[in-house]
């Protein structure tokens, strides 16, 4: 018996390799989590901003929180099983009308994992729609194995290297429509992207990419795992993270950066170019 989810909805996730809408925080409570977000950006711009938006749950406890969230933990649970970690996570901003985008793509490709059978929550904290630049999805499409990808590095790609997968049929994606506190779940295999934000407001996204069954190891790039459920990552070669002890505490920032660069190294592994972000 699933914790939270139906059957249904956990058959349906491994079947489209992804699940649109889930309930998850109020419209209050998201819109009070970005209004904390903003104030961090304000606050410590050097900290967070355009080129450094990874791993912001490792230095703010209000998205350690999310993260946590016992909902969030159960969700999890119904999809990869009882003892995962947190790999890492994402904020991914769209200024108004900005032409950023996320061209097609599958997130596990340049990630160095042993296995892509792993989850991420996407929790919108502005309203996330056709005009301000939703995901889109291609139902099924995390049963075909990875596929071979681009790097453009184009400008306006959010992507690291802007890697995008040629020949998507486009007919057959799905707009994930998201009111504030809504999330959505994705396979690590499934070609996704969105488009720009065409609107006056910011769209505002933020993915704990990815929670890992404890299984999963890391083959490229060190093992650095934050535990979160049930029996941790163990091993010689694993380093086990700490939750932040206080919003920008010292020690939080210098294991956030040593994250970081870990990041950046696991995902322009091979790359002939290398963003700051
Ligand atoms: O937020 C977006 O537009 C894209 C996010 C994404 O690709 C992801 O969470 O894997």
């Amino acid at each position: 018996m699933p914790k939270y989810l139906t059957q249904r909805q956990v058959d349906q996730y491994h079947d489209e390799g992804y699940l649109s809408p889930i309930d998850f925080i109020s419209e209050s409570e998201a819109e009070s989590i970005r209004h904390k977000l903003e104030e961090a950006e304000r606050l410590y711009p050097e900290h967070i901003n355009a080129e450094n938006r990874n791993n912001a749950h490792l230095i703010f406890g209000f998205l350690d929180k999310l993260a946590f969230h016992s909902t969030m933990l159960d969700i999890v649970e119904d999809l990869i099983g009882p003892n995962f970690s947190l790999w890492g996570s994402v904020l991914f901003i769209k200024d108004p009308g900005s032409p950023h985008y996320v061209s097609w793509h599958q997130d596990a490709t340049y990630m160095g994992m042993t296995s892509n059978n792993f989850v991420t929550p996407w929790i919108a904290l502005s309203p996330s729609n056709r005009e301000t630049g939703c995901m889109s999805m291609i139902p099924g499409s995390h049963k075909n194995q990875i596929r071979p990808h681009d790097d453009t590095f184009a400008d306006d790609n959010i992507l690291t290297r802007g890697q995008v997968v040629k020949d998507v049929d486009e007919s057959l994606a799905v707009d994930l429509i998201l009111k504030p506190g809504q999330m959505s779940l994705h396979h690590g295999e499934i070609i996704h992207g969105s488009q720009a934000n065409l609107s006056q407001q910011r769209r505002v996204g933020y993915a704990l990419q990815s929670y890992m069954a404890n299984d999963i190891r890391q083959h490229i790039g060190k093992n650095m795992w934050l535990p979160v459920r049930g029996e941790s990552h163990s091993g010689e070669d694993v380093e086990l993270l700490h939750r932040p002890e206080s919003d920008m505490h010292e020690k939080a920032v210098s294991r956030r950066a040593i994250v970081n660069k870990n990041f950046s190294d696991i995902l322009y592994h091979g790359a002939s170019l290398r963003r700051n972000y």
